[in-house]
C-alpha cells in the first residue's frame, strides 16, 4: 500500500500540472524525540560542571569551565589558561567522576582530585569558546602588542571574577600548566592579582628564538609550520596540515626551503607564520617577548615551581632560563623552587618509569607528584595546608638513577662539594680527554657536509608518532656515528665516576669552506659493549646534551654575518642543563654534525640574506673542520663536580 504522504504529493503534483492551485498537505503531528535543550541529570555526581563566560576589561568574555567537588567549600582553584580548548581539555570521559573527566590531560589529575581542588580551565583569547582576537603567545602590551590586554590582564580579571563568583573557593587561586599552558603561569606573575598564591609553570615556552619551540640559537625548528598552521588557520584547530608523505625527511626535502614549504601550504594566511619570515634573527620582536627577560624586571610576588624535563624535546630551554633571571631576586630563597626530572616535554604528569630505552626502576613523576607538587600546592592554596617540606631544587640525577634535595641550582651535591668548569678536548685523531691535546701542526677532523643529504635526527622514517617524537632525545646516537659526515671523538672507558651538573659550554674551533653553517654539539654517554641485565644498552650511546648553532650569529645573534670561507673560528655556544653521572666503564664521547634534519631547517652552507627563502642553488656541500690544538683548541667546557 502506499504510503499517505507520497500518495498527496502526487495529488499536489498533478494539481499543478492542470493549472489549479496546489493545495497544503495536511501532516500529521509527531514531534521530535530530541528536546531542544537536554538537562543532564547530575545530582549524583561527585563534581558540579560549570560552563561560564568571564568579561575582561575591554569587554571582550572568556569561555572557562569550572569544575567544583559536589560539597567543597573553602576549596581552593587550580587554573589552567590554554589554547588547547577548555571544553575537550574536561571531557576526557562521560562519568559521575571527577577524575576520570579529567584524567588523559590534566596536569596532575591524582593532585587536583584527591587534594579537592576546584578545577577550573579557561579558553584562552580568540581560542575556541573564547571572544577575542588570537595571538600567539601574545606578548604583553606595549611595542609588541599595541592593546591594553595581554595574559597579564587576562588571567587578572578571570582571577578577579573567579573569587568573586565561585562561592565555594577560599579565594586562593593557583595557576599551572605544561608548554604553552606553562607560559600562561609565567605571565601570571606579571602584576599579579592578590588572589593569586602560586604558580607552577611545567615545560614552559620562554624564549622561542633562543631554545624553545621555534628556533634553537637561529636554526629553524620545522614541525613549528603543522602547528602555526592548525592554531592559527581557525579558532577550532579544524583546518588541518596535509603532508603527502609518509616520511616527514622526503616532505621536507622535496620542498627546499622552510619559506618554500608554507608558500605551498598557503601559510602566509596564518599572521604568525609572516611574523616568523620576517625574524628570523634575535632582534626587538624576540628580546621583547622574553619571558625570562620580562620576569628579570618584576618584583617577585608569587613563589612559583619551575618544572623542567632533562630530556624535552620541545621546551628545553625555557624553565632554566627563568630560573637563572629570578632566583637571584629570591633573597629569602622562599619563592623560586626548581624541579628536574628525567623525562621528556610534560612526562611528569604522566607514567616516569622509563624514558625510551631509559629504565629508572621507580616512576619518577609519580614521585613529583606525591612529594614536591602536592604539598607545595597544599602549603600555599589550602587554609592551614602544613608545611611543604620542599627543597629549594629538587633535581634527578641521571646515570645514578636518584633524586637530590638541593639549596640551590647548580650544586652538584646536598654538601660537600663544589663546581669546576673542566675543559672536556676534542682530539683530531677522534680521541677526547680533559688532557688538553698536544700542541701539533694545527690538526683538525674533517668531514664533508652535503645539504642533499643531511643527518636525520632519528632514524627514518620520521613519522608522526607522538612517542618516537617525545623519545627522540633519548634515542641511540650509534647510527649517527657511524656516518661520514659525523665527526666523532671518544675518551677511553671511565675509571672513575665523572658528573657533571649544569650547562655544557661549547668552544668549537671550526672552519667551513661555505659562507654559512650549522654546528651540532652532542655531549654521549657511551654505555659499556654489554650490559647485565639489560641487554638492549649494551654499546649504547645516549645523548646527555646537545643542541645546534647557526653560525651566521656567531659574532651577533641580531646581525648575521658572513663566515669567511675555510678560517678556523671559535664558536662559543651552551647546551642544555644535565645532572648526569658517567658510570666507571663508560666513555664519554662527543659527535659534531652540521646538520640535524627535518627537526631543524637545512643551511644552505652559502650566507643568504634569509635562509627561508633560500633557492635550490644556494644549497652547496662543504667542508668542514674541527680544529685541535693550542690556541685552535675545541673543547666542551663540562660542569665537573668534584668533592
Ligand atoms: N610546545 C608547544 C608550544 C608552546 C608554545 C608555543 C607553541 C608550541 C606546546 O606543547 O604547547
Amino acid at each position: 500500500m502506499r504510503p499517505l504522504p507520497l500518495l498527496c504529493c502526487a495529488l499536489a503534483v498533478t494539481a499543478i500540472a492542470f493549472g489549479q492551485s496546489p493545495t497544503t498537505p495536511q501532516y500529521p503531528n509527531y514531534p521530535s524525540e530530541i528536546p531542544t535543550k537536554v538537562q543532564p541529570s547530575t545530582g549524583s555526581f561527585d563534581y558540579e560542571r560549570r560552563d561560564v563566560m568571564i568579561p575582561m576589561r575591554d569587554g571582550v568574555k572568556l569561555h572557562a569551565v569550572v569544575l567544583v567537588p559536589r560539597g567543597a567549600k573553602n576549596a581552593p582553584m587550580l587554573l589552567t589558561r590554554t589554547p588547547y580548548n577548555a571544553s575537550e581539555l574536561t571531557s576526557h570521559a562521560s562519568s559521575p567522576h571527577l577524575a576520570p573527566v579529567l584524567q588523559g590531560y590534566d596536569n596532575a589529575v591524582d593532585v587536583i582530585v584527591e587534594g579537592g581542588y576546584i578545577r577550573v580551565v579557561e579558553d584562552v583569547r580568540g581560542k575556541y569558546g573564547s571572544e577575542g582576537d588570537y595571538v600567539m603567545n601574545r606578548p604583553l602590551s606595549g611595542p609588541q602588542n599595541p592593546t591594553p590586554v595581554d595574559h597579564s590582564t587576562d588571567t587578572y580579571d578571570t582571577i578577579d571574577w573567579l573569587v568573586k563568583n565561585v562561592a565555594e573557593s577560599n579565594g586562593k587561586v593557583g595557576i599551572l600548566g605544561i608548554s604553552y599552558d606553562g607560559f600562561t603561569p609565567l605571565m601570571a606573575l606579571v602584576n599579579p592579582h592578590p588572589a593569586l598564591k602560586v604558580s607552577v609553570p611545567m615545560n614552559p615556552m620562554v624564549d622561542g628564538w633562543m631554545g624553545d619551540d621555534w628556533f634553537h640559537s637561529g636554526a629553524f625548528r620545522q614541525p613549528g609550520m603543522e602547528y602555526i598552521y592548525e592554531q592559527e588557520g581557525s579558532r577550532d584547530n579544524q583546518e588541518k596540515w596535509w603532508n603527502g608523505h609518509y616520511d616527514d625527511y622526503d616532505l621536507y626535502m622535496e620542498a627546499g626551503s622552510a619559506g618554500d614549504l608554507g608558500q605551498k601550504h598557503g601559510m602566509e594566511q596564518m599572521g604568525f607564520w609572516r611574523k616568523i619570515l620576517a625574524h628570523p634573527s634575535y632582534d626587538a620582536f624576540w628580546r621583547d617577548q622574553a619571558m625570562d627577560k620580562i620576569l628579570a624586571g618584576q618584583p617577585l610576588k608569587v613563589p612559583v615551581l619551575l618544572v623542567a624535563s632533562l630530556w624535552d624535546q620541545e621546551d628545553i630551554y625555557g624553565a632554566l632560563a627563568v630560573y637563572r633571571a629570578i632566583k637571584p631576586k629570591d633573597t629569602a630563597n622562599d619563592k623560586v623552587f626548581l624541579v628536574m626530572g628525567p623525562w621528556f616535554h610534560g612526562q611528569e604528569i604522566g607514567d616516569g618509569s622509563s624514558l625510551g630505552a631509559l629504565k629508572f626502576h621507580s616512576d619518577t613523576a609519580l614521585y613529583f607528584r606525591q612529594n614536591v607538587l602536592r604539598p607545595f600546592l597544599d602549603h600555599y592554596l589550602k587554609d592551614g595546608g602544613g608545611e611543604a617540606g620542599v627543597a629549594p631544587v629538587t633535581a634527578y640525577e641521571t646515570g645514578t638513577n636518584k633524586w637530590l634535595k638541593l639549596a640551590s641550582w647548580p650544586a652538584g651535591c646536598e654538601s660537600l662539594c663544589s663546581i669546576k668548569p673542566a675543559p672536556f678536548y676534542l682530539e683530531a685523531g677522534g680521541k677526547a680527554s680533559f688532557a688538553p691535546p698536544a700542541s701539533g701542526d694545527n690538526p683538525y677532523q674533517e668531514y664533508v657536509s652535503d645539504p642533499a643529504r643531511p643527518v636525520p635526527y632519528r632514524s627514518r622514517p620520521v613519522t608522526a608518532s607522538s612517542k618516537s617524537w617525545q623519545e627522540w632525545l633519548v634515542s641511540d646516537q650509534r647510527e649517527a656515528s657511524g656516518r661520514p659526515d659525523v665527526a666523532v671523538f671518544t675518551s677511553e672507558p671511565l675509571r672513575e665516576p665523572v658528573k657533571i651538573s649544569g650547562q655544557p659550554m661549547v668552544n668549537l674551533v671550526a672552519s667551513t669552506s661555505g659562507t654559512d653553517s650549522d654546528w651540532v654539539v652532542k655531549l654521549i654517554d657511551v654505555y659499556p659493549d654489554e650490559v647485565a641485565g639489560d641487554e638492549a644498552m649494551g654499546g649504547y650511546q645516549l645523548m646527555v646534551s646537545a643542541d645546534i648553532f647557526r653560525g651566521r650569529y656567531r659574532e651577533s645573534l641580531e646581525t648575521p654575518k658572513a663566515i669567511e670561507p675555510d678560517k678556523p673560528l671559535v664558536y662559543k655556544f651552551a647546551l642544555p642543563t644535565a645532572n648526569h653521572v658517567f658510570l666507571p666503564g663508560h666513555k664519554m664521547m662527543v659527535q659534531v654534525q652540521s646538520s640535524w634534519f627535518p627537526l631543524y631547517d637545512r643551511n644552505p652552507q652559502t650566507f643568504v640574506t634569509n635562509i627561508f627563502w633560500a633557492k635550490p642553488a644556494d644549497y652547496k656541500k662543504a667542508t668542514q673542520r674541527i680544529y685541535s690544538s693550542g690556541t685552535n683548541a675545541s673543547f666542551i667546557e663540562l660542569p665537573l663536580v668534584v668533592r
